[in-house]
């Protein structure tokens, strides 16, 4: 089992797409643990994105992403960094494919409308950057066993 951080950006809430991102996952059989409505500060921003620091889009990015309010969630599943990393698509969402939420709702990589963590690490360091311990629900569904099964690697 993995946790992932997955963020609606501000473009995907103000486009009113929530409700469209969160249940694809939902659908999909990944496990919702956390979730809030927030708006990041500066300081949270320049931290989450970090590893981009250097870059010459760093400045517009956290001042996109502080730019209105984000939907912050955990999704919980097997090779759910993965999975989730799938159903974003690529980072320009000219690259995606259809049938992932950026090639069915972007156009620009500035807007590309979702964050989810790359890898084992990001994911344990961005969930706590965002979530405290007892924000996030250890529980199961009733449906599980039609979700999973129990012979599958
Ligand atoms: P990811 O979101 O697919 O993991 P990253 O490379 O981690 O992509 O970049 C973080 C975010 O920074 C992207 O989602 C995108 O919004 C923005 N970004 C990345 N590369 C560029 C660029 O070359 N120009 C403008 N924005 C960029
Ligand atoms: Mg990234």
């Amino acid at each position: 089992m993995e946790r992932t951080l997955v963020l609606v950006k501000p473009d995907g809430v103000q486009r009113a797409l929530i409700g469209e991102i969160v249940s694809r996952f939902e659908r999909r059989g990944l496990r919702l643990v956390g979730m809030k409505f927030m708006q990041m500060t500066e300081d949270h921003a320049k931290e989450h994105y970090g590893e981009h620091k250097d870059k010459p889009f760093f400045g517009e990015l956290v001042s996109f992403i502080t730019s209105g309010p984000i939907v912050a969630m955990v999704w919980e599943g097997t090779e759910a960094i993965k999975r989730v990393r799938r159903m974003m698509g690529e980072t320009k969402p000219m690259d995606s494919l259809p049938g992932t939420i950026r090639g069915d709702y972007g156009m620009d990589m500035g807007r590309n409308l979702v964050h989810g963590s790359d890898k084992p690490e990001s994911a344990a360091r961005e969930i706590r950057s965002f979530f405290a311990d007892e924000e996030l629900i250890t529980w199961s569904r009733d449906t599980e066993k039609w979700i999973h099964d129990p012979f599958s690697l």
